[in-house]
């Protein structure tokens, strides 16, 4: 009598605990990939994986502002971030941040590369993807779309949130 009790106690508990189970594995896979806000500032494309990508809001009607992310090459094999387009930009091109003689500029780069297995990280005061010429402003909460496009692997282009400029401190301009 007390194993009968026990087993059906198992067997409540395990369609219990089955049902709780089928529902969370349904809720979770209805998920994954489904929510386009998660997708913002990430993107995939051969070896390559494009995270945290954001632009900075513009200031004024300067037309420019700049846009960081981090980089991860998978691959064994150097890469080469060669050319950047942003939709309703005149121009966009690649700039590091030098500092010399407390003097800080930017210079133009032909190509970022990013080592075998490596990342290149792109953050305000360092290096980033210079946009100019917009066709209106940007504020946060928007998102523009951007192109990338990288010698090996190919172009990818995604949705990149605009985000409020976190570092007012960031003398480099934008
Ligand atoms: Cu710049």
């Amino acid at each position: 009598m007390k194993t009968e009790l026990f087993g059906f106690g198992a067997v409540a508990a395990a369609l219990i605990g089955g049902l709780l189970l089928a529902k969370s594995v349904g809720f979770g896979g209805a998920e994954p990939g489904q929510d386009p806000a998660a997708q913002l500032g990430h993107a995939m494309v051969g070896a390559i994986v494009v995270e945290q990508a954001w632009a900075a809001e513009t200031i004024g009607d300067q037309g420019r502002t700049a846009a960081y992310m981090t980089i991860q090459n998978g691959s064994g094999g150097e890469e080469r971030l060669m050319v950047a387009h942003v939709e309703g930009a005149a121009r966009t091109s690649i700039h590091r941040t030098v500092t010399e003689d407390n003097i800080t500029r930017m210079d133009h780069i032909n190509a970022l590369i990013i080592q075998p297995e490596g990342s290149a990280h792109l953050s305000p005061g360092g290096t980033h993807i210079m946009i100019m010429g917009l066709e209106g402003p940007l504020a946060a909460g928007d998102s523009v779309t951007l192109s990338l496009g990288f010698l090996e692997a190919g172009d990818v282009t995604f949705e990149v949130p605009v985000r409020a400029r976190m570092d007012m401190m960031d003398h480099s301009g934008h």
